[in-house]
């Protein structure tokens, strides 16, 4: 039974770090959550909440927690890509195929700052545009953090 089990660990740390690479389209997982497990006292969170994958990749949105969803920010993806909005409490699929810079919200947690940023590619173009849309309450502190991270190329 041990070698079994040995095996599948390493099955699941490959398939972790097949993240990283740039050859296959990859998945890539965001928990929705009660609380940011790298910092208890912030509540309501994407985890993580800025992701960089490439062009054709997937993201799911996990519902570890309940009461939250995942929906497209207006004025804050690529010109000519589909928006999105997910049910509540729901799992939720969606491949990347243009370039740019993605922001998205939890719709009951947006003033709370529950938002997140995809970055699909290299091509940040768009940040500036982003940076101009609506953003209500403390979200606009958590994309502010964000968008520097990705202008300083981090
Ligand atoms: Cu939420």
């Amino acid at each position: 039974m041990k070698p079994m089990f040995l095996a599948v660990a390493a099955a699941a740390m490959f398939a972790s770090t097949a993240i990283t690479s740039p050859v296959y389209a990859a998945t890539h997982e965001v928990q929705m959550l009660n609380k940011n497990p790298d910092n208890a006292k912030q509540r309501m969170v994407f985890s993580p909440a800025y992701l960089k994958i490439e062009p054709g990749d997937t993201v799911i949105f996990k519902a570890v927690d309940k009461g939250h969803n995942t929906v497209s920010v207006k004025g804050m993806i690529p010109e000519g890509a589909t928006a999105w909005k997910s049910k509540m409490n729901k799992d939720f699929e969606i491949t990347l195929e243009k370039p740019g810079v993605y922001g998205y919200k939890c719709l009951p947690h947006f003033g709370m700052g529950m938002v997140g940023v995809i970055q699909v590619g290299d091509d940040i173009s768009t940040l500036e545009t982003a940076k101009s849309a609506k953003m209500p309450g403390k979200s606009k502190k958590v994309f502010g953090e964000i968008f520097e991270k990705i202008e300083s190329g981090e």
